[in-house]
């Protein structure tokens, strides 16, 4: 007997369209999909379904939503909010996208993939490169992280301040809806103006408004010639000062721009083995920058050097080291890409992903760092992120040897802390991670009113049941 809470019937109807492997109801092999990567929300379902295209899954669907079975969209499951978890009541299941795995085509005279939700983020940049191209969105959860997830959050990562969101790269779309119909917006085109663009409504929906199986996605030119530094400078300003300085040059060679406080390294280089810090001497704060162009001359490097070398002369870099193989560009990223894992292995942490203006990120890192070590004595602010879109990953670990639990007991203290001083500057309380289940408290005080009514109209008529990912994005009506 399958260990499971759908009526027989319907298990029996759900294995009939997906074979026997493409239903999981035994716990041990359900647990991984209850479970979110920060390992903050244990959820249980009924089963894992693992449609292997559209149709499956548009008939799995059609089968829940006769018999109101809650569903959760599962990708590779790196939400940061337990966007992708089910909750403890044990009735929903998973669907997961992982075995819509392949890669259609590559098209050069339009430069777009078209490829099934499943595929990971990093497979699909692969195949790109593979042909002389660049899939333009790069997120250091990328070998998990798969199109349909990476849509569904409107993921950003490295190279938005260059490309833009995922939104932006998406040009077409498929999705199965709550009730298994099967909204196929798979075109091409640059531009289409025939009402509302519904592909852009899915996009960033979290999984609530159905699921996404194929999508057509905008590629660039690879690039072939790169510059990659590592700055050690005194203060956020000085790393936004050095971002103005790249931009009053050439804003269309910067790829990547990210900010690295010296105690979210210092976090890197003790707890990540490899990870050493190729500076003099550790720095207040640190600033990854990488130019890109799909020109093979040297210009970038003159560019890189002219600025640096000025930055260097003016104080506003304090030292720098410019990769000098391919190698060496991969070794100063993976000191900026295992900034989640490090903070993972220091013990409990409470991340704020905000953004805020420009101009007003020194003032936010300042008066959010005092307000929180007001809060909690010894709690270490370990901010970074993607400086030049304005987002920053700011984070809060525990004081060491703390109690996690009780540490993260005092979590909406702390996020309502950082949020409020986010909201004087008129910044956003979620910028590239999403809402998920996390952060839904923080809705009606920040999109109240009409914008939360549209919200949840948009939600009762697509999903008048409630049954696609309950509990995640809007909070509870009354709320
Ligand atoms: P999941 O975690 O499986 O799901 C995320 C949400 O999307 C859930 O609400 C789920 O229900 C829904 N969903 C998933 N697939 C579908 C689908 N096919 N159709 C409809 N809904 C679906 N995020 C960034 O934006 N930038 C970063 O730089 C970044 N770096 C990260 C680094 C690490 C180490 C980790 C762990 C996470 C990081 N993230 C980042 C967060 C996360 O990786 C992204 O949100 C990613 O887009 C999620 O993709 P996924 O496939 O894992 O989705
Ligand atoms: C990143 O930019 C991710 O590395 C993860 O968005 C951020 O750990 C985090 O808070
Ligand atoms: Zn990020």
């Amino acid at each position: 007997m399958p260990q499971t809470s759908l009526p027989p019937s319907l298990h029996d109807a759900l294995v009939q369209i997906l074979g026997p492997s493409g239903v999981l109801t035994n716990p041990a092999d359900t647990e991984a999909f209850c479970v979110d990567w920060r390992a903050l929300y244990h959820g249980h379902c009924a089963a894992v379904l693992r449609p292997a295209n559209t149709e499956e899954c548009a008939k799995a669907v059609a089968l829940c939503h006769a018999h109101n079975v809650p569903m959760v969209p599962q990708g590779g499951n790196t939400s940061m909010v337990g966007g992708a978890t089910p909750d403890s009541s044990g009735r929903a299941v998973v669907i997961s996208t992982t075995r819509m795995n392949q890669i259609h085509t590559i098209d050069h005279a339009d430069l777009t993939m078209t490829v099934d939700a499943g595929v990971t983020l990093k497979a699909a940049q692969d195949a790109a490169s593979a042909q002389g191209l660049l899939l333009p969105l790069s997120i250091s959860s990328e070998g998990s992280a798969d199109i349909g997830g990476i849509l569904a959050t409107n993921a950003g990562g490295n190279n938005t301040v260059r490309y833009g969101n995922a939104r932006e790269l998406a040009l077409g779309l498929q999705a199965v809806l709550p009730d298994g119909n099967v909204l196929n917006l798979m075109r091409k085109l640059r531009k289409d103006n025939t009402g509302y663009a519904l592909r852009q409504l899915l996009v960033g929906s979290e999984g609530t408004l159905g699921i996404i199986t194929q999508a057509v996605i905008q590629l660039q030119p690879a690039p072939r010639s790169r510059e990659t530094a590592l700055c050690a400078v005194e203060s956020p300003q000085a790393a936004l000062n050095l971002f103005a300085a790249f931009r009053k040059q050439d804003p269309s060679a910067i790829h990547a721009f990210e900010f690295m406080s010296g105690t979210s390294m210092a976090l890197v280089n003790g707890l990540i083995d490899g990870a050493t810090l190729p500076l003099e001497a550790p720095a207040p704060a640190y600033v990854l920058v990488e130019l890109a162009s799909p020109r093979a001359d040297d210009s970038l490097r003159s560019l890189m050097e002219d600025v640096l070398g000025s930055a260097l002369e003016d104080g506003l870099v304090t030292d720098a080291v410019l990769a000098e193989s391919e190698s060496q560009r991969q070794s100063l990223w993976m000191i900026r890409e295992e900034h989640a894992e490090a903070q993972k292995r220091a013990g409990a942490s409470v991340k704020n992903d905000v953004s805020v203006p420009l101009a007003a990120i020194p003032e936010f890192i300042e008066a959010a760092t005092k307000a929180c070590e007001a809060l909690i004595p010894g709690i270490r602010v370990a901010p970074f992120g993607h400086i030049g879109d304005g987002n920053i990953h700011f984070n809060l670990v525990q004081p060491e040897g703390a109690d996690p639990a009780a540490f993260l007991a005092q979590d909406h203290a702390m996020m309502d802390t950082v949020a409020e001083i986010v909201r004087k500057l008129g910044g956003s309380f979620s910028a590239e991670h999403g809402v998920g289940q996390l952060k839904t408290y923080m809705m009606p005080s920040w999109r109240g009113g009409a914008e939360l009514q549209a919200m949840r109209r948009i939600k009762a008529a697509l999903d008048p049941q409630d049954l696609m990912n309950p509990g995640k994005v809007l909070p509870p009506a009354q709320a």
